[in-house]
């Protein structure tokens, strides 16, 4: 250990650290309690070590370092908020500004942008603001992703994640500092360069300079429109995160007052993609068996993330026969909704408009591929964001906070199981299968909870006993780590029955539509896993836990389906992929 001290206090730091990584530790001991005393803008843990932004300096011996790249070392006198320090940084993020499109009346990212934030905070006001000239055109190029070079502040942090942690590198940079040029891999943009719209890009972005294609006018010209009939579905882990948005802690579920929340925006019913999650073990558990019992290609890979269906189509379609033919949750919901809904409720399935809340950007071109129309119709008309929600809520002056913690989705197709929620963090689909597929298997009451495949590592293996025989599983998030496992798969040297896959490092709960946590939130706590942790408590408090066992989804087998993989199932519930 070294002693340093920061702003005249005494501290024992672990040697060899940044001061950046010295002064949230100070954060952590509480000592400094205002806020974080060296600001960052490129910085972010796990994504981006250096920052070279400008503002992320400290005073050291009289002179300005650069406190993500400067050691502490013994004796060390650390100032962060000196005069010079502060104009330093005023200068630095005035020839930020100097490039950026000051567009922040209309910008989705205003009130969760870092950079504002900080503008705010040095005392930056509207007045020397003169529009920005020699705008460049937006990439539009993508189904569900904007980029728009003129708000862009050179963090690179998009590139990082995307290459690092997703293993696409649809983003590329020229040029260093301020002139760097952030590009996407191919010039016609980043729907060209294989961008798998996973929104990792976005959830990283500082700024608005990656931001999802907004749908939410969609969804309230659907509500305005009398002839239709409006049904929304929730994503499981959107009421993980969405209390954020709401000042709300996180980790907070607020599965409840979101359900009041929708009714009060006028959806005509308010479901649960519970129910879909339910849907989908029946599907994807009944597969897995009739694969092991019949020699089927293995390992079985789950289907559920699109941004991961997508990447498989691009990087492994050799590997399209091992995916699970089922439809994601969502998709299966919007079907059954169709059909099933429509026929109980005598509405024709054209004047049905299914709205599905998602954590996910992807879910956003999930909606757009082939044979995601089991109805004849898209199984799902329209996906915003967990942020779009919070978006319209806040518009129409709903507050989350007001509303009753303990309202219920709609029946029956409102209504799912604790294994079901699960779904929305990385090890749960993986989970909630096993639940369903060993007690079909040996005939006998199995397990509930299988912690082996829990926790936010990005790659988890289990094996599990059924009959005597071991059935080998394992998990995956984060593209990268599909990759690795799959090129071990592919090499021989790993052997599993079935894999789940999630494109997201920590799944769902870690979206690239979930409301934004700055650098120093993220260094302060794991979001992903206090996320996650609302919904394994969820599912702990939930009275039904296996998925076979949910009422509806027997009763909609019954007098509808007939049984998990029959014609009709496959007809409305299945999909296929493109090489
Ligand atoms: Fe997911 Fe899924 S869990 S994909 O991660 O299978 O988006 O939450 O809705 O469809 O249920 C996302 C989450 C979500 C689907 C389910
Ligand atoms: Fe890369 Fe995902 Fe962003 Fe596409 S959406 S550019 S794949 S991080």
């Amino acid at each position: 250990t070294v002693n340093i001290k920061i702003n005249g206090y005494d501290y024992t730091m672990k040697k060899g650290i940044t001061i950046l990584d010295a002064s949230f530790e100070t954060l952590k001991m509480q000592r400094e309690f205002m806020q974080q005393s060296i600001p960052t803008l490129y910085y972010l843990k796990g994504v981006q070590d250096v920052d070279q932004s400008g503002v992320c300096i400290a005073e050291v011996d009289g002179e300005i370092v650069n406190a993500s790249t400067t050691r502490i070392k013994e004796g060390m006198e650390i100032q962060t908020r000196t005069p010079t320090v502060m104009e330093a940084r005023k200068k630095a993020l005035a020839a930020i500004l100097e490039q950026h499109n000051k567009s922040c009346l209309y910008c989705f990212r205003s009130t969760s942008c870092e950079l504002q934030d900080l503008l705010k905070e040095y005392g930056f006001t509207d007045e020397p603001d003169l529009p920005k000239t020699n705008l460049e055109q937006l990439d539009l190029s993508s189904k569900v992703l904007i980029r728009d070079n003129n708000k862009c502040i050179k963090c690179k942090r998009c590139i990082n994640v995307c290459a690092k942690m997703q293993a696409v590198s649809a983003i590329a940079c020229t040029g260093d500092g301020l002139d760097a040029k952030i590009e996407p891999a191919s010039p016609a943009g980043l729907a060209a360069a294989s961008c798998v719209n996973c929104g990792q890009c976005v959830a990283v972005c500082p700024v608005g300079a990656l931001t999802e294609k907004t749908q939410m006018d969609e969804v309230k010209e659907a509500l305005n429109d009398p002839e239709k009939y409006v049904v929304v579905q929730v994503a499981p882990a959107v009421r993980a995160a969405l209390g954020e948005a709401f000042e709300f802690p996180i980790g907070v579920d607020v599965e409840g007052r979101m359900a009041e929340a929708l009714r009060r925006l006028g959806f005509d019913k308010v479901f649960d993609t519970k129910f879909g999650a339910d849907l989908t073990i029946m599907e994807e558990s009944n597969e897995l068996i009739e694969r092991l019992n019949n020699d089927g290609e293995l390992p079985l890979i789950t289907s559920c993330c699109p941004g991961w269906i997508k990447y498989a189509e691009h990087f492994y379609p050799d590997m399209l026969e091992n995916i699970s033919s089922c439809k994601s949750p969502h998709q299966m919901q919007g079907a059954i909704v169709k059909t099933y809904l429509a026929n109980q409720e005598h509405i024709a399935k054209e004047n049905i408009v299914m709205v599905s809340v998602m954590p996910c950007t992807a879910k956003k071109f999930e909606i757009t591929r082939e044979d995601e129309c089991g109805a004849g119709v898209p199984d799902v008309d329209i996906v915003i964001t967990t942020n779009e929600l919070a978006q319209m809520l806040k518009d129409a002056e709903i507050q989350l906070e007001a509303m009753n913690p303990n309202s219920k989705f709609d029946l029956p197709l409102g209504f799912g199981t604790g294994a079901a929620v699960i779904f929305g963090v990385t090890g749960g689909v993986m989970e909630a299968a096993l639940r369903t597929a060993v007690e079909k298997l040996t005939g006998k009451d199995t397990v509930l909870e299988y912690t082996d495949v829990r926790g936010m590592n990005g790659i988890k293996e289990a094996s599990v006993d059924v009959n005597g025989t071991t059935v080998k599983v394992a998990v995956v998030s984060g593209l990268a780590n599909a990759n690795q496992l799959l090129t071990a798969i592919k090499n021989g040297t790993a052997d599993y029955q079935f894999v789940e896959v999630m494109a997201c490092p920590g799944g769902c709960v870690n979206g690239g539509g979930q409301p934004h946590q700055n650098a120093a939130t993220r260094v302060l706590n794991d979001v992903p896993k206090m996320r996650g942790a609302a919904l394994y408590q969820n599912d702990a408090g939930s009275a039904i836990r296996k998925s076979h066992e949910n009422p509806v989804v027997k009763e909609v087998y019954e007098s509808f389906l007939g049984e998990p993989g029959s014609e009709k199932a496959h007809e409305l519930l299945h999909t296929s992929y493109q090489m």
